[in-house]
């Protein structure tokens, strides 16, 4: 499995190409859709959510609502590129008019400088328009496509929030993916501890009147994913590599963990390392998970715990001290339209990537080009495992 995407913020459309997707997968279109509603969604967003009501239109790869194998190619609709239709026009040259908006004064944080020193862009606009979360939407909808085939193959996950800023929020009783599920949808923050709705609510609000931002740490569980996945025998098989690069490769990540993490660093190994246990019903297991589903790079049959952080917004409506790039002269950053903070749309974002990186193991370890028969191999290689 393989995807690029492609598009601007404010340009015509955002395009997806996802490739290695087994023929024989019947897409259901609206879990796809609830999926980017739910990435527009959450608590302290901006109001370009007002404005887009994300839905996928697919072009390619499917018939009669089943894959055929081939490449699917996805589109979601920039509403608000009618407001832009100039000044993100592809093909029309560009006037004084339509490159009237210049941006200058790079937002500390963003791709905004370095992205104009790297592709040699004035005008910053050039690189916020792809560097902007809006490219998060279609990453979604290929994540749930990824979503949709583990969960023929039963394996589901989850992503949610587990701290909003310093305020942990996350109810430790509640661990399987099911439950998870049905606490997050109790609020809009997709956060597990009920308690603390309101005192993050107050939060955002405060931090929104303060023209501050804020970010946080995201979780994701994902539960039945068979051991063997990634491999001991060199770095870049390692699936936990596999998957931290792709987390990492999402907006504003600043750091990734497997398991207990930086707390397995501060611990002894006796507290970190999983006992082994097997018994006729059940198998290999371990009796606790500080590891996070992985040893030696593989997965180890326990649930996968992937923790990621997020850093605050960049764009600061009371904004930090910037160069104007055109005349050198120290002045304010730009002010983008932009959320107080965009952990929960996050940790949509972030379970999406981790769907796409389990589904890429699995068709890459089986085959991946008939669901049916992918679905036997891997009964069989269950099988094997609580035989071994
Ligand atoms: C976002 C789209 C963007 C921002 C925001 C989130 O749309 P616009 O630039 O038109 O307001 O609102 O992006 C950022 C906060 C950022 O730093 O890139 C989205 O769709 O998630």
């Amino acid at each position: 499995i393989n995807y690029v995407t492609a598009g601007e913020s404010h340009g015509p459309q955002l395009t997806g190409i996802l490739t290695g997707i087994p023929a024989g997968l019947t897409l259901n279109i609206d879990a796809i859709n609830a999926g980017l509603a739910a990435r527009q969604g959450g608590f302290g967003r901006g109001n370009r959510q007002q404005i887009e009501h994300d839905q996928v239109v697919v072009t390619g790869g499917l018939r009669h609502g089943v894959t055929l194998g081939s490449p699917l190619a996805l589109t979601i609709q920039n509403r608000d590129h009618a407001h832009w239709s100039e000044i993100m026009n592809p093909t029309s040259p560009a006037t004084a008019t339509n490159t009237l908006r210049q941006v200058t004064r790079p937002r500390p944080g963003h791709a905004d400088l370095v992205g104009g020193m790297k592709y040699g862009h004035r005008d910053l606009r050039n690189v916020l328009e792809r560097s902007s979360a809006r490219k998060t939407a279609m990453r979604v909808a290929i994540g749930q496509v990824c979503k949709q085939l583990l969960a023929q193959l039963d394996i589901h996950l989850i992503g949610y929030v587990h701290q909003i800023g310093a305020v942990v929020a996350d109810d430790s009783t509640v661990t399987t993916v099911d439950a998870l599920a049905t606490e997050i949808s109790r609020n809009d923050l997709r956060i597990t501890d009920q308690s603390k709705v309101t005192e993050l609510h107050d939060l955002i609000t405060a931090t929104k009147k303060a023209g501050d931002t804020l970010g946080g740490v995201i979780k994701v569980v994902a539960e039945n994913v068979p051991a063997g996945l990634g491999s001991y025998t060199s770095w870049d098989t390692k699936l936990d590599g596999q998957l931290a690069a792709a987390v990492m490769g999402v907006n504003a990540m600043k750091g990734v963990e497997i398991g207990d993490g930086f707390g397995a660093a501060a611990n002894y190994g006796s507290r970190v390392m999983d006992e082994i246990d097997w018994n006729a019903e059940n198998g290999w297991r371990r009796l606790s998970n500080h590891l996070g589903g992985f040893e030696g790079g593989m997965t180890n049959g326990m649930p996968i715990i992937v923790k990621a952080a997020m850093k605050p917004i960049p764009t600061l409506y009371k904004p930090l001290q910037s160069v104007d790039v055109a005349t050198k002269a120290k002045q304010k950053a730009s002010v983008e339209r932009s959320d107080t903070t965009a952990i929960v749309p996050a940790s949509i974002v972030v379970e999406s990537v981790v769907a796409i990186t389990l589904a890429r193991a699995l068709t890459a370890t089986f085959d991946g080009s008939n669901l049916d028969r992918l679905r036997v191999q891997l009964a069989t290689y269950r099988d094997e495992l609580r035989q071994y």
